[in-house]
C-alpha cells in the first residue's frame, strides 16, 4: 500500500488510525497488510463533500454523532447561516415528526435537516415540500430502482409502507418566509422490526436485502433536492409530484383540526391541496394526517 502510493509506511498507519477514529473495522495482519472488516459507511462531512457535485446545497455540511434533533440545530442556526447549510447525526434522541409526534432515528438512518431561504411568500412554501418529496421519490429510483410514492401530505412510502418522513417548519414576515428548515428522515440500513407495527415501516435495508451506502444516496439527494428546488413554482414539478403521488384515487381519511373527512382522493390541485369527494360533494383539504382506506373489497 505504501509503495503504491508512494508514502511511508507510518502515513499508511496514520490514515488507517484516522479511519477507525470514524468507525471504520480495519483488521492488520502482519506482512499482508490492512482488511476493510466490514461495510460501514459512516457519516463523515468530509467524504460527503468530496463527491458532491451541487452548486450550493450542503456546501457548509455539519455532521454530528448525537444531537436531540436535527431540525432543532438547524433551527438554532437558521439566521445566520448560509442558504443551503445541512446539519446531519448519526442518532437523534428526540427525533420528531409533525405535531412533536415521535420520530425514531436509531443509528444507520439518514435524520438530515436542510436551512432554505427561498425568496418566497408564506402562501407558497409548500412548493419547498413539493420539490423535495419528488427529489427524494426520484433518488430513491435512481438508485436502487425502487417504486417511491408520494403520500400526502409529506411522507414517501415503498409498498405502502413509509421509508420516509419530511418535517418542514418555518419562520416568516407577513410578506416573505425567512428561513424554512426541512427535516428528512429516511430510515437507510436499520431494522424496522423493533417498530409498532401500526407505523407501518420500512427501511432501504429491508426492502434490497442490503445495506445502501447512505454517502451516496446522501449526495444523489442534495444534488436532485437542488435541482427541483429550483424549478419550484414550474407546472412541470407539480405535475410530477402528482404523478408519483400514491394517494390518488385511494380512499382515505383526513384528520384535521377541523375534523375527520373521509371519501376518495380525486384530485391534487396546484397549491398543494387534495380533493376528496365526499358524499358527492368535493372537499379541499390543505393540511392534515392521511389515512389511505383499503376500498371495499381490497385486501
Ligand atoms: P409524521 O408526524 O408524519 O410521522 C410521525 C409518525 O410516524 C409517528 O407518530 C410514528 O407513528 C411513525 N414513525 C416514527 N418513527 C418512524 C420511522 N423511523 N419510520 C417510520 N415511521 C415512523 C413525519 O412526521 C416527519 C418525520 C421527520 C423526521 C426528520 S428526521 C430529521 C429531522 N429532525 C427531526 O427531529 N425530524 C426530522
Amino acid at each position: 500500500m505504501a509503495t503504491r502510493q508512494g508514502i511511508s509506511r507510518a502515513a499508511v498507519w496514520k490514515q488507517i488510525q484516522s479511519l477507525r477514529t470514524k468507525g471504520y473495522e480495519i483488521e492488520s495482519s502482519t506482512r499482508k497488510g490492512y482488511r476493510l472488516a466490514k461495510f460501514h459507511d459512516p457519516l463523515d462531512a468530509d467524504m460527503i463533500c468530496e463527491g458532491l457535485r451541487t452548486k450550493w446545497l450542503g456546501k457548509d455540511l455539519r455532521c454530528f454523532d448525537e444531537v436531540c434533533s436535527t431540525n432543532d440545530v438547524a433551527r438554532s442556526v437558521a439566521r445566520e447561516c448560509r442558504n443551503g447549510t445541512v446539519i446531519l447525526a448519526e442518532t437523534q434522541t428526540q427525533g420528531r415528526g409533525r405535531l412533536s409526534r415521535p420520530w425514531a432515528s436509531p443509528p444507520g438512518g439518514i435524520w438530515m435537516s436542510l436551512v432554505l431561504k427561498p425568496k418566497i411568500s408564506l402562501d407558497r412554501a409548500y412548493r419547498i415540500n413539493m420539490a423535495v418529496s419528488v427529489a427524494v421519490s426520484r433518488s430513491m429510483c435512481a438508485l436502487y430502482g425502487l417504486d417511491v410514492g408520494i403520500k400526502w401530505p409529506n411522507d414517501l412510502l415503498i409498498g405502502g409502507r413509509k421509508v420516509c418522513g419530511i418535517l418542514m417548519e418555518i419562520s416568516a414576515e407577513v410578506d416573505r418566509v425567512d428561513w424554512a428548515v426541512v427535516g428528512l428522515g429516511i430510515n437507510a440500513n436499520i431494522d424496522v422490526m423493533g417498530f409498532s407495527v401500526d407505523w407501518r415501516a420500512t427501511s432501504l435495508r429491508q426492502e434490497l436485502c442490503q445495506d445502501v451506502s447512505r454517502i451516496d444516496l446522501i449526495q444523489r439527494l442534495l444534488l436532485e433536492i437542488e435541482g427541483t428546488y429550483h424549478r419550484m413554482h414550474s407546472r412541470d414539478l407539480y405535475e410530477e409530484w402528482r404523478r408519483r403521488s400514491v394517494t390518488l384515487g385511494k380512499q382515505v381519511r383526513i384528520t384535521s383540526a377541523s375534523g375527520d373527512l373521509s371519501g376518495e382522493a380525486i384530485d391534487l390541485a396546484e397549491d398543494g391541496a387534495l380533493l376528496i369527494r365526499a358524499e358527492d360533494k368535493i372537499k379541499r383539504v390543505l393540511a392534515g394526517d392521511c389515512i389511505h382506506l383499503r376500498a371495499p373489497g381490497e385486501a
